[in-house]
């Protein structure tokens, strides 16, 4: 068998693809094939729309301000095959979710409540979905905090959180340090804990910053339970449309925030970690799949009167396609965060192979 045949058969492989997109919030689905299944989305909204509807609905709308970049509002994840809508009902926590062969997203939305607590039933409930459902590999997590820098009875409420999701992927056997998913953890100012959840029946590749000290090494003075997430995860595809989800990236080295107060500055070192985690990941796939400028994604900015200079900025470095959005971030003195996912092309993580088919018929 030669190379060429071994490239067609490597793309008939029967495992689905996921892919990802952007649109403007009055764009509704419709596939580009009647194949193509949405399968989850997530984006913002200050309208008060009920996110505990017992209708099977996978779609979380997040009471966040869009700040710019409204063409990229909407994120969509979507599959080459069908999809199938249900929820669950966990001693009454509703886990509302799409499946496709190879891909689940699901959320969940829990009413104001002692937040650790309700962080590890949160987690729990998912991850039983997760399990019951075949798809145990948790490829990319979404969390929102209610009033996440507030301090609950003298503990931040994002330390109650990082409790009580370690608690749930310990006793659900989740790794708690190398292979975690790629996250964010954004504050919001309404309504309650909100978690969503993209998994697979394969697992991606954790992706760490050597620029940064592993979340899940995170030293006790952040919190006695560490969070637990990796920089990013790199999820190889059949077609060569590799992706990357890069997690909430901002700035902070070592394990410090950098820049207190310097809301520029902090946009820059968060650039520079985000340049790192690519370098990384390039380097793990062997191929230059992922840029800067090939990005897109979500920028989380606390303070509404830094987004003229963030965007600007971002836009000044080649990275166009984002949205930016008013949000709490983690950290109290953290002030910017950006989130972003690559989608490689085809022809780049197969480039070697190429070469050989190449030289073997020009020689
Ligand atoms: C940081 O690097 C910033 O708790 O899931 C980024 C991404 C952050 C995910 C999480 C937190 C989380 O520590 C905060």
């Amino acid at each position: 068998m030669n190379d060429w045949e071994l490239l067609i058969l490597s793309k008939q492989s029967n495992t689905q693809n996921l892919s990802i997109r952007y649109v403007p919030s009055a764009v509704e689905w419709s596939g580009s094939s009647p194949d193509q299944g949405l399968l989850g989305g997530i984006w913002p909204t200050m309208g008060a729309e009920p996110t505990t509807a017992r209708a099977p609905r996978p779609f979380l709308r997040t009471p966040m301000a869009c700040l710019g970049g409204e063409q990229h509002v909407k994120q969509w994840w979507s599959v080459d095959g069908p999809v199938a809508a249900d929820f669950t009902d966990d001693g009454g926590i509703l886990v509302s979710w799409m499946q496709a062969q190879d891909f689940l997203f699901a959320t969940v939305s829990l009413p104001a409540q002692p937040l650790e607590e309700q962080s590890l039933r949160a987690y729990r409930a998912l991850l039983r979905v997760l399990q019951a459902r075949q798809c145990p590999h948790l490829l990319r997590v979404w969390n929102f905090v209610p009033r996440i820098n507030a301090f609950d009875d003298g503990t931040e409420r994002y330390q109650l959180f990082n409790t009580g999701r370690r608690n749930a992927f310990r006793e659900a056997g989740y790794t708690l340090n190398d292979g975690a998913p790629a996250a964010c953890a954004l504050g919001t100012q309404s309504g309650g804990l909100c978690v969503a959840v993209l998994a697979g029946t394969r697992c991606a590749i954790a992706i760490e910053n050597p620029r940064q000290v592993s979340s899940y090494h995170y030293p006790k003075q952040y919190g006695t339970d560490a969070p637990i997430f990796s920089r990013a995860a790199w999820l190889r595809q059949p077609s060569g449309e590799d992706l990357l989800f890069i997690s909430g990236t901002a700035s902070i080295v070592g394990h410090r925030t950098l820049h207190a107060g310097d809301t520029l500055a902090q946009v820059k070192e968060s650039v520079n970690n985000i340049e790192a985690v690519l370098h990384n990941a390039n380097q793990r796939a062997g191929a230059l799949l992922w840029s800067l400028a090939g990005l897109k994604g979500r920028v989380d900015i606390r303070h509404a009167a830094d987004y003229p200079m963030v965007s600007a900025h971002l836009l000044a470095q080649g990275m166009t396609q984002f949205c930016f959005l008013e949000a709490d971030i983690c950290r109290d003195d953290l002030l910017v965060e950006i989130e972003a996912e690559g989608q490689a092309f085809a022809w780049a993580r197969d480039l070697d192979r190429w070469c050989v088919v190449q030289v073997a018929l020009f020689t």
